[in-house]
């Protein structure tokens, strides 16, 4: 059980530093006995995850999915992966939340409640592929510091907002806005309050398109509180990180938005491609924008066994950032031969598409299927990893599963 993993790990002294607490008796609670403090510090129930999503940090949380939670064609709260940099926000107060429009494009700031942004302008649903930069990031070598994600840090949902550019043309940007940058409720990990977690955004042509949202729903309900509850940008098919949670101000910047995780190497990849290890200058990186093509084998769970049957039904997404997906296809001999899968159309731009194929298998024995998506642009995933990079961003190698036909 992945609770009883992350309390191995955790000793039970440094929790109670965390939370502040002092166990006087630790040393005599029964082996395998968790205290009801930590039932109740437990991620899974706090965030309504289920079990098998695997917790990769405790501060701040991260956890991510695995291949075969992510199966639905609209991913549900429970399996959806969080990241966070900072504290989830506490106590708030719907009621008084407001978001504020400023910076130095800004002819004067202008500040709406959460109820006035929800009765002011129109809704809309579409449902936006989120992963993270460093879903990947386990696999490279020189290994990168950071999460150490698998594949399970992607979600599609649907999210309901007000598109942000209805906002942003009620506010009046002026002429030079070149970027917008996000501030959140969360809290820096120092708990100093000048500090911010992160603060990223997105250059004005991505904030200003339809799919942009200044989302209050997720799958038609408040937001979950670790995904950004009460309001979120959502910035589909870019780096998860630019759509910023628990929003409560957005700056109109003349200049690219230079919040924290924006600058450096945050979220950045060398502009032109490096050894493995090579050191990169701050100057020879560029800030990741739309995401690459990729793609996931969503069913069944690597490991299936076949018994008396020679054909297996596979299904999965593929995505490809701004672009649409247009091919996936299989292969069940390393990568030799590739047979086209089914591929459906997107819900809307941005969404994620779904793939199915039937595999046949000539005779016995082991196989692993690989999946390959093409984007629109005529670019397919690496059957292996991509170009390394010093922070471990953009690993879009083919997923792929182990089978035994028996
Ligand atoms: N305020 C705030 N917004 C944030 C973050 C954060 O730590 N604080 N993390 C970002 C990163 S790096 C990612 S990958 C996504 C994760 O979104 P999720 O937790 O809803 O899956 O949120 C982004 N928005
Ligand atoms: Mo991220």
């Amino acid at each position: 059980m992945k609770r009883r993993n992350f309390l191995k790990k955790a000793s039970l002294g440094s929790m109670a530093t965390i939370m502040g607490i002092d166990i006087v008796h630790a040393a005599a609670i029964p082996k395998g006995y968790i205290p009801l403090l930590f039932q109740d510090n437990d991620p899974y129930k706090l965030f309504g995850k289920d079990e098998e999503m695997t917790l990769l940090n405790d501060k701040p949380w991260n956890m991510e999915a695995k291949a075969h939670l992510l199966d639905d064609k609209v991913t549900p709260s429970k399996y959806m992966f969080i990241r966070n940099n900072g504290l989830v926000p506490k106590n708030i107060d719907v009621s008084k939340w407001t978001i504020v429009f400023d910076g130095e494009s800004i002819k004067t700031p202008k500040t709406y409640t959460l109820s006035e942004l929800k009765s002011k302008f129109k809704h809309y649903t579409y449902q936006l592929t989120l992963e993270c930069g460093g879903n990947g990031r386990s696999e490279f070598n020189p290994p990168a510091k950071g999460n150490q994600w698998t594949v399970g840090a992607v979600s599609c949902a649907n999210w309901t907002g007000v598109r942000l550019r209805d906002v942003l043309n009620d506010v009046g940007v002026k002429e030079d806005a070149v970027y917008i940058g996000y501030y959140g409720a969360d809290l820096h990990l120092s708990q100093d309050p000048n500090k911010d977690a992160i603060s990223r955004g997105v250059p004005m042509s991505k904030a200003l398109m339809d799919e942009t949202l200044l989302a209050f729903q997720m799958n038609g309900e408040d937001i979950p509180l670790a995904h950004g509850y009460p309001l979120r940008l959502v910035a589909g098919g870019w780096p998860a990180s630019a759509s910023g949670k628990w929003i409560n101000r957005i700056s109109i910047r003349n200049i690219v938005h230079d919040g924290v995780k924006m600058t450096g190497t945050a979220y950045r990849v060398p502009c032109k491609p490096v050894a493995p290890g090579e050191k990169v200058t701050d100057e020879d990186m560029c800030i990741i924008e739309s995401m690459p093509v990729k793609s996931l084998i969503t069913y069944p769970k690597s490991g299936a066994v076949l018994k008396n049957k020679r054909s297996l039904e596979i299904r999965g997404h593929a995505w490809a950032g701004e672009l649409a997906v247009s091919k996936v296809a299989y292969s069940i001999d390393f990568g030799a031969s590739w047979i086209d899968c089914k591929l459906e159309k997107a819900t809307n731009r941005l969404a994620w598409q779904h793939f199915s194929a039937t595999v046949n298998f000539p005779k016995e024995g082991y196989y692993e299927i690989w999946v390959r998506a093409t984007d629109s642009n005529g670019l397919h995933q690496p059957m292996l990893l991509p170009g390394w990079n010093p922070k471990g961003y953009l690993n879009n190698a083919c997923h792929r599963i182990a089978v035994k036909v028996s």
